[in-house]
């Protein structure tokens, strides 16, 4: 019998400390990878998917790596026919949704890479979000198609911030 009451002990403190633990992880990142720029470059994007399996919307707020001296969180849009990026504050996740970072879309702008990044490498990055939970990733560099022309690729990683 001892065990038994032993066993209901526990199972009561893993049932308490679940519903902490599922708030910390209502995010689920899935296939993060980091554009393959050319030798040189110091300033690539950072895509990825989110999942929010909460009940509350969340958003990312920031993001940090060690391998960048900043991160930006940052949007692509077309207005009248011209792509441009701009900053924003926050990336929305609402509740039982997911939220895609994509190249002509959101992205994390990776400003003053510190070191060449070849494809295959991995990158940490940590995300925070605004519930003040943060999450780590790793984001595999990868070629990356796009339908820009090298151009607007390049302006894109020579833009001023
Ligand atoms: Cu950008």
């Amino acid at each position: 019998m001892r065990s038994i009451v032993l066993i209901s002990a526990a199972a009561l403190l893993v049932g308490t400390a679940l519903p902490l633990a599922a708030a910390e992880s209502a995010i689920t990142v899935s296939d993060p990878y980091v554009r393959l720029l050319p030798p040189g470059a110091t300033t690539s994007a950072a895509y990825l998917l989110m999942k929010n399996s909460g009940a509350a919307d969340r958003k990312l707020v920031k993001a940090d790596s060690p391998v960048a001296q900043s991160i930006e969180v940052h949007e692509h849009r077309t207005d009248n026919g011209v792509m441009k990026m701009r900053e924003v504050g926050s990336i929305l996740i609402k509740a039982h949704a997911q939220t895609e970072l994509k190249p002509g879309g959101y992205h994390l702008m990776l400003i003053g890479v510190k070191r060449p990044l070849a494809e295959g490498d991995s990158v940490a990055i940590t995300l925070t979000f605004d519930d003040g939970s943060k999450q780590p990733i790793a984001a595999l560099v990868r070629k990356v198609q796009t339908d820009m022309p090298a151009g607007m690729v390049m302006d894109h990683g020579a833009m001023k911030h």
